[in-house]
């Protein structure tokens, strides 16, 4: 059973329409979020965390809202920001800017704690349009997300291999519009609506978590599940 670990439902309502088996489940786990600039090595260690916790092949997904006038503030603190300041004041913040231009990003971690054995061919079109598009992070022996800290750097459990997928998408911040969605989608527009006025099906298809996904789960199915 593949877990998709998150301790948010609006990602769930959105990984649902990607992962539709009935062969995944929401795991409720909040892994640890190590201090980053990127998103790759907190999905990396968070992915290795799930698995160790969770004994299955687990998906994790973080994201983050990334503001270029701010130089891509908050990025990998946007849940701490969205708790303290407010979606609110991050609009008021971006107001101020000339440039209001800003992206979502989604990283999905994948660990199954065997290297990913259950493929028939290791080196199959998905998992190099993933490696593609993930970078250096991405794969066996991922590394560079291990800075020293804590007990667990020497259990042989982090060497473990992450699959990285990431999705990126374009657009601005405005004043709050729209009631669908979560946390900074009423303020993040795309192609003239905002993430909080699009459906589920409408925002999937176009958003950060979106295309992730599909990248996923097409090198997921490729490697022979289901
Ligand atoms: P988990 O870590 O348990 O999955 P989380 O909500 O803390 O849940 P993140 O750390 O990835 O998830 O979220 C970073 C922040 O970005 C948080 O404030 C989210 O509400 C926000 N966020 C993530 N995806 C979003 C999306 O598609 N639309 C709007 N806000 C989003
Ligand atoms: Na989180």
């Amino acid at each position: 059973m593949l877990r998709y670990v998150t301790t948010n439902p609006g990602k769930v309502r959105e990984a649902e329409q990607y992962l539709t088996d009935g062969s995944v489940s929401q795991l409720d786990f909040d892994y640890t979020e190590i201090q980053a600039d990127d998103l790759g090595p907190i999905a990396a260690r968070g992915a290795r965390e799930a698995h160790r916790h969770a004994d299955e092949p687990v998906l994790v997904d973080d994201a983050g809202l990334f503001i270029e006038g701010l130089d891509g503030f908050p990025g990998p603190y946007s849940a701490y920001v969205e708790e303290t300041l407010g979606i609110e004041r991050v609009h008021e913040i971006a107001a101020s800017l000339d440039d209001r231009r800003a992206a979502f990003r989604c990283t999905l971690g994948y660990c199954d704690g065997d290297g990913f054995a259950a493929s028939p061919d290791p080196v199959d079109r998905g998992e190099r349009d993933a490696a593609a598009a993930a970078g250096p992070e991405t794969g066996d022996g991922e590394s560079g997300d291990d800075g020293g800290e804590g007990d667990e750097e020497t259990k042989p459990a982090d060497a473990l291999p992450v699959k990285l997928f990431e999705g990126y998408v374009p657009g601005r911040i405005v004043s709050p519009r729209g009631d669908g969605g979560f946390g900074y989608d009423p303020i993040f527009e795309h192609d003239g609506e905002t993430f909080a006025e699009m459906d589920t099906d409408r925002k999937n298809a176009v958003s950060h978590r979106g295309r992730a996904l599909s990248k996923f789960a097409e090198w997921y199915a490729d490697r022979g599940h289901v």
